[in-house]
């Protein structure tokens, strides 16, 4: 038998004559290679993103590099998150339906998905920031979450089932590598990596770095994140990783997928709508953004009433896993057991997903991986000011989580911080 060709990056040009006998993709845009239209517009920190257009249609093809690619070969990175982000996409799309993109093929061995092209879908990232807020996400991002994150877990799934799929991510282990550093541990310490994008917030780094409650829990946090391996996370799921039209919404590039705790994800996507209100004040070049703010504040509340809701729908009625067993409560005519052990849980993840997103902010302006939010801001002193307020908002989240009873509580805070009324 021939062996299998070894791992060759694709690139526009080799791209037609590499796969154009690919049945899966021939089939949607056409044979015709000589008439393919290729062009890389991979703009995320990891991958090869290639938009194919052929006679018949289009499709996307993303491979992985065996490195960073915001960094460069210096920093190895091995090509299975592909075989970890197929998988979570098929598994996301049986959860969630449509809001997942349709894969069409799969090459474990090119660490390449060749999937459905989104048109005229934009990343949601760019939409915030060009003033645009889709009027469905708050409901879309709500229920995948609840759906995803239930359907994933022992409140569903068989518990062999689900334990063979956790040895099966766990292997991630490398991704999951660059979240414990670059998410938990780096911001708060002067790490190699790390930037900031105004020496107006070296004060203001230096006394978060300082701040011993702080760090203690991100500590915390991050040890939440290693050890409760709840559900099948998306693990990346930020503004960039979301693509949206006017009424469209698809969630894309879980190559971050692994075991673990739902707060991360619901966090991490809370997160990132707060820095987009932070962010706006840097944006307001064409025209005030105050309805825009308040709608950022309204889709973060949206997206979680969304989460509880469906969350608590699917425990009545597809409660099928080994936890909180029926046979327990409803069983017994015991509804209120069942109501309060769904609260006791919908709150722990309340409370967690506040640590979470804090940490999120935090380490989108003081680590690696920075935003466009905050990075498209030109005028540097606005920019910096507007960095500043999302640093104590997610100070604010972290060490005060467990006090901070309502959403309502916090976004009045977010509002007086973007006014200047307290520092
Ligand atoms: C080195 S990778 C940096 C970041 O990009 C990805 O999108 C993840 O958010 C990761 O933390
Ligand atoms: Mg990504």
């Amino acid at each position: 038998m021939a062996d299998k060709p070894s791992f060759e990056a694709l690139s526009a040009e080799t791209l037609p004559l590499r796969l154009g006998r690919t049945d899966a993709l021939t089939a949607r845009i056409g044979s015709d290679t000589a008439s393919w239209k290729v062009r890389e517009v991979g703009d995320g920190n990891l991958n090869l993103v290639f938009i194919v257009d052929g006679p018949d249609g289009s499709a996307i093809v993303k491979q992985a590099l065996p490195y960073v690619r915001l960094v460069g070969d210096s920093w190895p990175l091995p090509l299975k998150r592909s075989f970890f982000e197929y998988h979570a996409l098929t598994r996301q799309r049986a959860r969630a339906g449509n809001i997942v993109p349709e894969i069409f093929h799969f090459d474990e061995g090119q660490a390449l998905i060749i999937m459905e092209f989104l048109t005229p879908h934009i990343i949601l990232r760019r939409a915030l920031i060009e003033g645009r807020r889709p009027k469905n996400i708050g409901r879309d991002l709500g229920l995948f979450l609840a759906t995803t994150l239930f359907r994933g877990s022992d409140l569903s799934m068989g518990a062999r089932a689900r334990k063979e799929d956790m040895a099966l991510f766990a292997d991630n282990a490398e991704l999951c590598d660059i979240t414990e550093n670059l998410v938990f541990t780096d911001p708060y310490f002067d790490a190699a990596m790390n930037r900031h994008t105004s020496p107006q917030l070296d004060g203001i780094v230096a006394t978060l770095r300082a701040d011993r409650n702080l760090k203690v829990e991100a500590q915390r946090l991050k040890h939440i994140f290693a050890s409760s391996a709840e559900t099948l996370l998306h693990g990346d799921l930020h503004t960039g990783s979301i693509m949206v039209t006017d009424d469209e919404t698809r969630v894309i590039d879980p190559e971050f997928a692994f075991y673990g705790p739902m707060a991360f994800d619901v966090g991490m996507l809370l997160a990132n709508f707060w820095m987009a209100f932070f962010a706006q004040a840097g944006h307001e070049k064409a025209g005030d953004r105050s309805v825009l703010r308040d709608e950022l504040l309204d889709t973060v509340t949206e997206i979680w009433a969304v989460f509880r809701t469906e969350f608590s729908r699917l425990w009545h009625s597809e409660r099928t896993g080994m936890l909180y067993d029926r046979r327990l409560f409803e069983d017994q005519g015991d509804a209120l057991g069942s109501a309060q052990a769904l609260d006791c849980l919908l709150h722990q993840i309340y409370v967690d997903m506040l640590g979470f997103a804090g940490i999120e902010i935090h380490r989108r302006i003081l680590g690696l991986a920075h935003n466009a939010d905050f990075e498209d801001i030109a005028d540097e002193n606005l920019r910096a000011r507007c960095e500043a307020r999302a640093l104590k908002f997610g100070r604010h989240l972290a060490v005060n989580r467990n006090r901070l009873v309502s959403l309502q509580e916090i976004h009045t805070l977010a509002v007086r911080l973007e006014r200047d009324e307290i520092s």
